[in-house]
């Protein structure tokens, strides 16, 4: 998928009308996904014998069914109940994908003893009903461990499907996140058409 943008781009770039027109509505399925931060965690850091600021450190692993270790995932945010990310990925979405599901994990590395991470909780993410625009949301986590008392733990993602090459252009061009769209690909169609096929 991101080849065939690539290739797009190129024809962009050699004024190649026919094929840039011919390519723009051909079917794909991506998603540019931005996760922002999450609040009020539980914090899964405690309960040990040393507790001082020692608070969950937590990252989101975006899951599509392949093997965790396949997955795309954030960096960790050390000690913080509050993390804020800013992270984007771009992802290519097979047609029988039907939802993600965003899982935030606490990163134990740092402790002595114990697993090497522990579940938080999750979110699902439907993106199929919302396809061309960009969608904001602030979703409740579904917890696996008791949350903290008088909070409601939440995650803060922003997401764009694009079904063709066309949508993915609107994006771009109309785009409210200017850094959303890491595609030099794209970046040459819409100059291209913007002077003119
Ligand atoms: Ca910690």
């Amino acid at each position: 998928m991101k080849n065939d943008i690539h290739k797009l781009g190129e024809f962009a770039d050699q004024g190649d009308g026919k094929k840039v027109g011919e390519s723009l509505d051909s079917l794909l399925g991506m998603l540019l996904l931005k996760i922002d931060k999450a609040c009020e965690l539980p914090n899964l850091a405690s309960g040990v014998v040393f507790e001082g600021n020692d608070l969950t450190d937590c990252y989101v692993l975006v899951n599509s069914g392949q093997r965790p270790r396949d997955c795309p995932k954030t960096r960790v945010i050390k000690d913080d109940l509050d993390p804020i990310w800013n992270e984007e990925f771009l992802l290519d979405i097979p047609p029988e994908l039907t939802h993600l599901t965003l899982e935030l994990w606490d990163c134990n590395s740092d402790q002595w003893t114990g697993s090497k991470r522990e579940s938080i909780g999750s979110v699902r993410l439907d993106f199929r009903s919302h396809a061309g625009r960009w969608v904001q949301k602030r979703a409740a986590v579904n917890l696996t461990v008791p949350g903290r008392k008088g909070t409601k733990p939440t995650l803060e993602y922003r997401f764009f499907f694009a079904t063709s090459i066309r949508q993915l252009m609107e994006m771009e061009m109309g785009s409210i996140e200017p850094d959303a769209a890491p595609m030099e690909g794209i970046r040459s169609v819409s100059a291209f058409l913007r002077d003119g096929i």
